[in-house]
């Protein structure tokens, strides 16, 4: 069993996707308890927009910081966010606290990075999770696009290495991927919230927290025809549309294919793992779970080893003041203050 933490604008929106019921699960709930009864997630966010979730119960939203961003969010000050979560962490953990009755196995913690309460709020809210439940906590980051302008951009850069110190491993899913080939930020926000749940529908938590354990990462999934198809095929499919990081800047160390479905259909193992070691430089793990007559495939994919992402936002800071020049300056100080 897994629980949810969102944090932030971003973070609360992908919590609420989690709980949005989907017709094929209520239907399937009439045989099995439904997902979302078993669904443990919380929403926390400095800004109204958190009581305009769809899905999420009320209960499980927590609207912290109210005297200080009056509820409108920090405006991407990282540092308010983090002091409003740290004035208010009680709040926070009671909420966390009511919805989890049980000790769940592994904790998500979600955020986009570039804000200020998801940014600010993670690394207080990580640690406080880890203490208390003493279970794993893994983050799941979303990177903002360029367009989103330069403030977002610096302040991955600056907090990058702080919020991913307080988390057991961090998933990223880079929104620019997607705007930089021309899709809108809203679609790009869409297709990478529906990549995270799709994913998490077939992912065995622990299975990712032990993967992902000290490690950055990435994740991806796709649903194909369950036609005769070679693996190949579809891990090259997979990371030309379906992988939400620049592989060009990274150097993966493992590539991990979960497949869920009829998978009697599918070929070719060995020149899959030669295949993606010649591209790549990494190892091939395959893991299947089958569904006999399924007629389509669900296939998600960890990528582990994706550290070097950071590297396109060491933006410099602020340039250096200009010295003035030594004759200058002796000028200056021959000028006494009036
Ligand atoms: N993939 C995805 N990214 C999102 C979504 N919503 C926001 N983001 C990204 O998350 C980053 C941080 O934005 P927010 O989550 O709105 O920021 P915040 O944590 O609420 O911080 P403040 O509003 O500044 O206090 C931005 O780069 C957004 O593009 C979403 O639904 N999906
Ligand atoms: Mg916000």
């Amino acid at each position: 069993m897994f629980s949810l933490v969102g944090i932030g604008g971003a973070g609360c929106k992908i919590v609420d996707a989690f709980y949005k019921k989907d017709p094929l699960s209520s239907l399937f709930s009439l045989l099995a308890p439904s997902k979302q009864e078993k669904l443990k997630g919380v929403g926390i966010d400095t800004s109204e927009t958190i009581s305009g979730l769809k899905h999420l119960p009320v209960e499980n939203r927590v609207l912290i910081g109210r005297s200080r961003a009056k509820g409108h969010g920090t405006g991407a000050d990282v540092e308010l966010g983090r002091k409003i979560m740290e004035e208010e962490i009680e709040l926070a953990m009671n909420a966390v606290r009511k919805v989890n009755t049980e000790k769940p196995e592994v904790f998500f913690v979600i955020a986009g990075l570039g804000g200020g309460t998801g940014t600010g709020g993670v690394p207080v809210i990580a640690e406080r999770l880890r203490k208390y439940y003493r279970v794993p906590v893994v983050g799941i980051f979303l990177l903002p696009s360029r367009g989103e302008g330069l403030h977002y951009i610096k302040n991955v850069g600056r907090y990058f290495h702080e919020v991913v110190s307080k988390v057991d491993g961090a998933l990223f899913l880079d929104n620019n991927v997607l705007t930089s080939r021309g899709e809108d930020i809203g679609r790009s926000h869409a297709t990478i919230t529906a990549t995270i749940t799709n994913f998490m529908s077939i992912a065995d938590p622990v299975l990712v927290a032990k993967e992902v354990e000290g490690k950055k990462a990435t994740i991806g999934f796709m649903r194909i025809k369950g036609e005769h198809m070679s693996l190949k095929d579809i891990i090259s499919r997979m990371l030309r549309d379906h992988i939400y990081i620049n592989l060009d800047e990274v150097k993966p160390e493992k590539v991990h294919l979960l497949i869920n479905g009829d998978v009697r259909n599918v070929y070719g193992e060995g020149f899959a793992m030669e295949w993606v070691k010649n591209k790549l430089g990494a190892e091939v793990r395959f893991s299947s779970q089958e569904v006999i007559g399924s007629k389509h495939l669900n296939i998600g994919m960890i990528i582990t080893g994706v550290d070097d992402i950071i590297k396109s936002y060491e933006v410099k800071e602020e340039k250096e003041e200009k010295r003035l020049s030594p004759e200058l300056e002796d000028l200056l100080e021959d000028i006494s203050p009036l």
